[in-house]
């Protein structure tokens, strides 16, 4: 018992320093993670700008209304660009990727490591060019 606590003591150290290290704001021994919550209507995202700090941790919680699926991907350029000339159907696996049916809520979580710009959209075919994108501002 007393060996479990001090285990407990020191995982909560290190959430503390973990804390200080993304500029605080979290609950003491609780993951500091932040909910944006993006809808899509009529094909097009709730927002197209979205600010972060570096090193913070983002749950995107996509709310897709529309009768059609879509999908929200989060990266750099290089990553947007794989995704729209790229094969794959359907997103689970990786960080910052998901897909989103019809009429249904998925999450994905993603973590911002350095400054800069980001950028997220839908790669449905026809979806980004249509205007499903927007930009991460990590400063
Ligand atoms: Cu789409």
């Amino acid at each position: 018992m007393r060996g479990r606590l001090a285990i407990a003591g020191s995982a909560v150290a290190v959430a503390v320093l973990v804390l200080a290290g993304c500029g605080g704001g979290g609950r003491l021994g609780a993951p500091h993670v932040r909910t944006i919550e993006i809808d899509v209507h009529y094909s097009a995202f709730s927002t197209t700008a979205i600010d972060v700090r570096p090193g913070e941790t983002v749950r995107f919680k996509v709310r897709n209304r529309d009768p059609i699926a879509h999908e929200l991907i989060v990266g750099d350029q290089a990553v947007q660009d794989y995704h729209e000339h790229g094969t794959e159907a359907h997103h689970a696996s990786r960080p910052g990727e998901v897909s989103v049916a019809a009429g249904s809520t998925a999450e994905t979580v993603y973590t911002f490591i350095s400054r800069g710009t980001a950028l997220f959209g839908c790669h449905l075919p026809g979806h980004w060019a249509y205007g499903m994108k927007g930009t991460i501002t990590v400063a």
